[in-house]
């Protein structure tokens, strides 16, 4: 498998500074000695914080999201037609709408979305105005026009092609989209007493019926508060370590998998860079596993 290895530093999805220079701390910690000799490495461009206008309460810094987006959905469209493998690190969740676009150019895919949060808010339901609470509502083709045409008009992402996982902290308008839309989804209750590799294969079974690729998205406040110090809106009754990297481990192991997404990583609130370590060890559950190492074998 040939990988691509995207670095999206983008942090304008929400309000809290440090979150940008998530994929600089993986690397001062050693990912670049995990990637692959042939890994295409990208670096996505953020807007200059003196270029911003932060002028919108419903869609804050949404000039700057969408500088990043548009980019790295045309970053992510060429990987994939160049049969590469991406592996995207923020940065905050808002550069989804990106990869998501991004993904669309090629045709349907499912999701599997693992994350406290639904990030299925438009300006009108967020309570905050963070776009990173937005991703998949854009996707969806939900909300302003703006973040819906990124990538084209016509929605990138159908509600049946779409699995939760951890979901945790939603909010109002939030519950009515999934409730309305029938959006599936597998609560943390779920993984911890029927098993990880239960719950991934029940995810894949539904996706699978529906779509013939999938991307994960892991948002590092999926995990429990406990554990993500370093993440902007830590949430209590999370995943454990174990459960998080199972999740990516059994992903990794579908050869239907085109796309993985790490995010919400965030040095400036870690403790000892707890929050840091964690995401690097994902990252090496993602780069060592066992079926890279068997294709990799493979093509030697
Ligand atoms: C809330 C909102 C969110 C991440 C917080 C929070 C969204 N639903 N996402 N942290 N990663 O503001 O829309
Ligand atoms: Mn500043
Ligand atoms: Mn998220
Ligand atoms: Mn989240």
């Amino acid at each position: 498998m040939n990988w691509s290895y995207i670095e999206v530093p983008l942090r304008y999805g929400q309000g809290k500074h440090g979150v940008e220079q998530g994929p600089s701390k993986l690397r001062t910690l050693g990912l670049e000695t995990l990637l692959p000799a042939t890994t295409k490495q990208h670096t996505i461009r953020v807007l200059p914080e003196s270029e911003l206008i932060n002028s919108e309460e419903h869609l804050k810094r949404v000039d700057g999201v969408l500088y990043t987006v548009q980019e790295l959905a045309e970053v992510v469209d060429a990987e994939v037609q160049a049969k590469r493998f991406p592996l995207i690190v923020g940065g905050d969740h808002s550069m989804a709408i990106g990869t998501l676009a991004g993904l669309a150019k090629t045709g349907p895919y499912g999701v599997i979305w693992v994350d406290a949060h639904a990030d299925l808010n438009t300006g009108e339901t967020s309570p905050s105005g963070n776009i990173h609470g937005m991703p998949l509502a854009a996707a969806m083709g939900m909300g302003d026009i703006r973040l819906t045409e990124v990538g084209g008009r016509e929605p990138k992402l159908a509600p049946e092609h779409l699995v939760y996982m951890a979901l945790r902290d939603i909010d109002e308008g939030e519950i009515r989209e999934i409730n309305r839309l029938g959006i599936k989804v597998i609560t943390v209750e779920e993984i911890r007493t029927r098993g990880v590799d239960v719950m991934m294969e029940e995810a894949l079974t539904y996706l699978r019926a529906r779509v013939d690729r999938f991307y994960l998205s892991f948002d590092m406040d999926s995990l429990d508060a406990k554990l993500v110090p370093g993440t902007g809106t830590p949430v209590d009754q999370g995943l454990t370590a174990a459960e998080g990297k199972a999740i990516l481990a059994e992903a990794m192991k579908a050869d239907d998998l085109i796309a993985i997404e790490l995010v919400e990583l965030n040095p400036s609130l870690d403790h000892d860079d707890t929050t840091a370590q964690l995401a690097f060890e994902l990252c090496e559950t993602i780069l060592k596993s066992k079926e890279n190492l068997l294709l990799e074998s493979e093509t030697v």
